[in-house]
């Protein structure tokens, strides 16, 4: 998922996470200090091309990953009481299905080897590759050609045209026989012991539906770092959200080992029984490429009997990117053609305020939804009503008017145009460590934003050093380089620029391994900090670090007047 709902702001200092909050800081610490330095580091244009190519066609940095291989260690994220829990011998298997649709090479097999490598070999019946059409390069053969001789119990299977992920994954079901479906998206790392606790809960109520704690993998540095205890949620926008869980579910340590109800999922990796599955109605067949199945299958859960659970002891880390590298063939808005099914068929009279936000939704098409009704009243569902006050009773309505408005304008102001925007996934306080102007050795040169302090977007240039805000930088406990404490230092591309701190780390993280003479180098890029031709005006640009025209600079710690 593109993460445009985050996590509530209070996440990591909720009181009543605290314990999860002290584990987490923990678990930062442990992170592998090698690969921030060494990974990501382009070495030639050959891996310039590559990583460019990579962000092209997959939106995240495919030379790390390459060089990460099939197989690493991910630090275990699980909450200390996890290693304890016993779960019974004989326990269900499980039928992985992993769709894609022109994956990474090297990011799906690291997939299906983390499935493989952490699971016990006799819960896998099979894991199932549903290449959803892929166009990209010559990805089917190489998977195909590849799990044939190295991995049997995968089978590959191919779509025979582009359905779209929630096509691709009934397809898979449909070949499955083991009993229980595992749908995982395919750029995710399942962690420690991540399969037992699934399967276990499924076991003991087959009507329960469970998904793991959803770490996060970078997209820029594959960093994997744990996430915060949270469950599902939506807004009237129709989108998923992550939000807290309710203090009363999280009382004492034991609680977090123990299933929490959500009342949605974000969709991309949950287990629930094979036949429970196709009895609840599978998937929407009338639905597009991306979105919305999630909450579909979130409320028929729900509404029809069922319940939805997140097992706090089973984590996968899931790469998350700041686009999809993808559209719809046709370019339907597929997010709100699903969106409008959802609500028609399973919101009731609720389905206003979706178009209280969402006017312009009002007279788009979406099919033929008959069959799906049918489903509803076959399986005598609960109303929406019934959710509501059940099951998410946290939610609130937008009561007037003006409430409304308020949504709608946020609504907008987060996904302009349809298109999803990225957001921070850490809402953090920002702590400064130091502040410096940056100077070319040897000169009297600094680096300044090329317009105001204020602009985003703006380049960066080599002017004369003056003590002036322009030049002065700020470092944060994150390494983070922010202009005038308003906007960070970006390395995108081949010149960096002042953006907006988002506060993931990735292309807005730098190192400088000394204070002289020192390189200045940004770990998701894999570049450094350099300065081109004076003739262009001294635009300060990324070059490769091994150039040895690559700059040196230091960093002239500015005295308070
Ligand atoms: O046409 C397609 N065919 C496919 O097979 C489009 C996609 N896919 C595959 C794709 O290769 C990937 O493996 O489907 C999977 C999901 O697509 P992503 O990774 O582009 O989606 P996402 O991670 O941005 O989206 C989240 O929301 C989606 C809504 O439709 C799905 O439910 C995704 O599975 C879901 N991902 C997660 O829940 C992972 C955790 C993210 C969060 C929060
Ligand atoms: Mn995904």
């Amino acid at each position: 998922m593109v993460v445009h709902e985050f996590l509530p702001k209070d996440a990591h200092n909720k009181g009543n996470v605290e314990g999860e909050d002290k584990h987490q800081k923990m678990l930062a610490q442990l992170q592998p200090k090698k690969l921030e330095n060494e990974i990501g580091m382009v070495r030639s244009l050959e891996e310039q091309r590559i990583r460019d190519q990579g962000y092209k066609n997959h939106a995240f940095n495919t030379l790390v990953s390459h060089k990460l291989g099939y197989h690493r260690e991910i630090p275990d994220t699980r909450n200390a009481l996890c290693a304890d829990q016993k779960y019974p011998d004989e326990l269900p298997s499980a039928s992985i299905v992993i769709c894609f649709f022109n994956e990474d090479l090297h990011t799906l097999l690291r997939s299906v080897h983390s499935v493989i490598d952490r699971s016990p070999k006799k819960l896998i019946h099979e894991i199932i590759l549903v290449d959803d059409n892929s166009n990209l390069d010559n990805i089917h053969h190489e998977i195909e050609a590849y799990c044939k001789v190295h991995l049997p119990i995968v089978m590959v299977v191919k779509t025979p045209r582009r359905e779209g992920l929630i096509r691709a994954r009934m397809f898979g079901a449909k070949k499955a026989s083991g009993d229980v479906l595992v749908f995982l998206d395919s750029h995710i790392e399942v962690n420690r012991d991540w399969l037992q606790p699934l399967l276990a809960r499924i076991q003991e109520d087959p009507k329960s539906v469970v998904t793991p704690i959803i770490d996060i993998i970078n997209a820029d540095t594959f960093q994997y770092t744990p996430s915060p205890l949270v469950r599902g949620g939506f807004n009237w926008g129709l989108h998923f959200k992550w939000e807290n869980v309710p203090q009363w579910n999280l009382e004492n340590a034991a609680d977090f080992v123990k299933p929490i109800k959500s009342p949605t999922m974000a969709g991309g990796l949950f287990a629930m029984k094979r036949e429970y599955f196709e009895e609840l109605g599978a998937y929407d067949s009338g639905m597009n490429i991306w979105g919305g199945e999630n909450l579909e299958l979130s409320f028929r859960v729900w509404m029809c009997g069922g319940h939805l659970e997140i097992m706090p002891c089973s984590r996968v880390g899931h790469v998350f990117r700041r686009r999809r590298p993808y559209g719809a063939p046709d370019g339907e808005d597929t997010m709100t053609r699903n969106s409008l099914r959802v609500a028609h068929v399973w919101m009731d009279d609720y389905k206003d305020y979706f178009f209280k936000v969402r006017p312009d939704a009002r007279h788009l098409s979406y099919g033929d939804i008959s069959l799906r009704l049918k489903l509803r009243e076959n399986l005598q569902c609960k109303s929406f009503d019934w959710y509501l006050k059940n099951v998410y009773p946290e939610l609130s309505l937008p009561s007037s008017e003006k409430e409304s408005n308020r949504l709608k304008n946020k609504w907008q102001a987060l996904d302009p145009g349809g298109k999803k925007k990225f957001q921070p996934w850490h809402a953090r306080q920002r702590n400064y460590i130091s502040q410096y102007q940056i100077r070319l050795t040897g000169s009297n040169l600094c680096v300044q934003s090329e317009k105001d302090v204020k602009t985003k977007g703006s380049y960066l240039n080599l002017q004369p050093c003056l003590r002036v805000k322009s030049q002065m930088w700020y470092e944060t406990d994150r390494h983070e380089l922010v202009l005038a404490q308003l906007l960070c230092l970006d390395g995108t591309g081949d010149t960096p620029r002042l953006s907006k701190c988002h506060e993931m780390g990735g292309l807005q993280e730098w190192q400088h391994p000394g204070k002289v003479e020192t390189a200045i180098y940004n770990m998701a890029a894999g570049t450094c900090l350099g300065s081109d031709d004076p003739s262009k005006g001294n635009r300060v640009t990324m070059e490769l670090c091994t150039k040895p025209t690559a700059a040196k600079w230091d960093l002239v710690v500015a005295r308070k007047a």
